[in-house]
C-alpha cells in the first residue's frame, strides 16, 4: 500500500506468519459511539494492513450499526472488512479460544469464560498465553509517557500492560490508517469530490463561497450563540448536522419538536442552513470532515479525525466529573498550539474551552477573533498530523509492542 509515511510502511518483520494465531478485541458500549468507533477502526487497520484475523467482541451491535449501516444487530456472528464481529453479552456463555493477543478496550470487564480459559492456560499451556492488553483512552496529559506498557498482576497471577495512546513517542500513538492522508489530499485537491458528497447527502443550496461546517457536538449552550450569530454573516453558513445530541441544545431554533426531525430536512435560519444528515459509516464520516472547511467534533475517535482532515476544528470533550475534561482539553491545546503563533493559538484555544464551557457569549467573541480560513491557521491544520504521528501510527506501535513481549 502507498504511503506518505516512510515509518508507516509495514516493517519486514512483521509478517504474516509472525503473527498467524489470531487477536480479540473486547468492546463494551458504554454511551455514545466512541468505544465501538475506536475498536471498529482498530480492528479494521490490524485486519487489511497486518493481515491480523481480529475477532471483535461487541456487546451492543445496535449501538455499532450507526456507524456501520451494513451491519445486521440480529446476527451473532458476521465478517465485516476482514474482521469477524461477535456479539456477546455478560449473561451468556461465550466459547473463547485465546489467540496470541487479547485486547480488553476502555478497561471493559471480560466475560469469565475469556479469563477461566487465560488462568487454565497458566496451568497447562504457559506459552499460548496470549498478550493481554486494556487499551486505554486519548489524553495528552504528561502522566501517559510513564503509565503506557506498565504492567499490572492479575489476580490469576498474568500480566495485563497498559497501552495508552498519546501524542508523543513515548506513548502507544494515535489511530491512523497508512494510506489515509493520500486518500485525503486526493480527495480534498479535487472540489468534485465534495461536491459529489453534497449531492449524494441531497444536499441542495450549497455554492463555492459559502461556509461549511459540520457539528456533532454533545448539549451545549454555546452552539446556538454561535448559530445566532452566523445568522447576520454576510456569507451564507451551513451547518451539516448527523441526527443526534447536538440537535438536543437547538430546540430554541427548531420549528418542531427534535424528535420529528428527519433526515434530508432542510432548516432556514437568514444567513444559517441547518442540514440534518443521517449517521453513516466512517468512511463517510471521514469524507464529510475532509468537505468542510470547519468541524465541531467530539469525544474521542471524530476528535482525531477532525486533525486527520487538517481542517480547523473545535473539540468538544467528554465530560467527566469535576470538570476532570478541561485538564485534558489544555493538556491537549497546548500539544496543538505548541509550534502556532500567538496570536493565532490564543483565541483558538479560548474558542475551544468557551465552547466546552457552554459560555453564550464568549465564544461568539471568541470566534470573531479567530479568523478560522485564516492562512497560517489553516497550514497549521495540514502539518499537524505529521507532528502529532510522530513517524508511527498506533497500529504499528502496538505491533510491535505484541512482539516486544
Ligand atoms: O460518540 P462519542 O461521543 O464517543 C465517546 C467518546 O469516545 C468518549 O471518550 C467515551 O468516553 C464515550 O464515547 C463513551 O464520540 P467519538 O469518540 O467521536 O465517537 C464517534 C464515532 O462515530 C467515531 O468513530 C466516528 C463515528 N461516526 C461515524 O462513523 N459516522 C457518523 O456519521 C458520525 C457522526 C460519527
Amino acid at each position: 500500500m502507498k504511503t506518505t509515511l516512510n515509518t508507516q510502511v509495514t516493517p519486514a518483520h512483521l509478517t504474516n506468519k509472525t503473527y498467524a494465531k489470531h487477536w480479540d478485541i473486547f468492546c463494551v458500549v458504554v454511551d455514545n459511539y466512541g468505544d465501538i468507533g475506536v475498536t471498529w477502526r482498530l480492528a479494521k487497520q490490524l485486519a487489511a494492513e497486518y493481515s491480523i484475523q481480529v475477532n471483535l467482541w461487541v456487546d451492543d451491535l445496535n449501538s455499532f450499526s450507526h456507524i456501520l449501516p451494513a451491519l445486521n444487530p440480529q446476527l451473532n456472528q458476521q465478517q465485516f472488512a476482514g474482521v469477524n464481529i461477535i456479539h456477546w453479552n455478560k449473561v451468556t456463555e461465550i466459547s473463547f479460544i485465546a489467540g496470541s493477543v487479547l485486547i480488553e478496550a476502555f478497561a471493559c470487564e471480560l466475560p469469565s469464560s475469556a479469563t477461566n480459559t487465560l488462568t487454565q492456560l497458566k496451568h497447562t499451556h504457559l506459552d499460548q498465553i496470549p498478550v493481554w492488553l486494556n487499551l486505554e483512552y486519548l489524553s495528552a496529559e504528561d502522566w501517559v509517557e510513564g503509565c503506557h506498557g506498565l504492567p499490572s498482576t492479575q489476580l490469576s497471577g498474568l500480566i495485563k500492560h497498559f497501552y495508552f495512546p498519546g501524542f508523543s513517542v513515548k506513548t502507544g500513538g494515535l489511530i491512523c490508517e497508512q494510506d489515509l492522508f493520500v486518500q485525503r489530499d486526493n480527495w480534498q485537491n479535487d472540489n468534485s469530490n465534495k461536491l459529489a458528497l453534497f449531492d449524494k447527502l441531497g444536499l441542495s443550496g450549497i455554492e463555492a463561497h459559502h461556509i461549511v461546517i459540520s457539528v456533532f457536538s454533545y448539549e451545549t449552550n454555546a452552539l446556538p450563540a454561535l448559530i445566532k450569530h452566523w445568522q447576520v454573516s454576510t456569507t451564507p453558513i451551513h451547518l451539516l448536522i448527523p441526527k443526534g445530541r447536538s440537535l438536543n441544545s437547538l430546540s430554541a431554533l427548531l420549528p418542531c419538536h427534535v424528535n420529528e426531525l428527519v433526515t434530508g430536512q432542510q432548516i432556514l435560519l437568514d444567513s444559517v442552513t441547518l442540514h440534518i444528515l443521517p449517521m453513516t459509516d466512517q468512511q463517510g464520516y471521514d469524507q464529510l470532515l475532509w468537505s468542510c472547511d470547519f468541524n465541531i467534533v467530539r469525544g474521542e475517535d471524530s476528535f482525531l479525525r477532525a486533525q486527520w482532515a487538517a481542517k480547523p476544528f473545535i473539540w468538544h470533550i467528554y465530560p467527566q466529573e469535576d470538570d476532570y475534561h478541561l485538564i485534558k482539553l489544555q493538556a491537549f491545546m497546548q500539544v496543538y498550539c505548541d509550534n502556532l503563533a500567538p496570536d493565532l493559538a490564543k483565541p483558538w484555544c479560548e474558542l475551544n474551552l468557551s465552547f466546552n464551557q457552554g459560555d453564550q457569549i464568549d465564544i461568539v467573541n471568541h470566534w470573531q477573533k479567530l479568523e478560522f480560513n485564516h492562512l497560517p491557521l489553516l497550514q497549521h491544520a495540514k502539518k499537524w498530523p505529521m507532528t502529532a504521528l510522530n513517524d508511527a501510527d498506533l497500529a504499528s506501535r502496538l505491533v510491535q509492542f505484541v512482539k516486544s513481549r
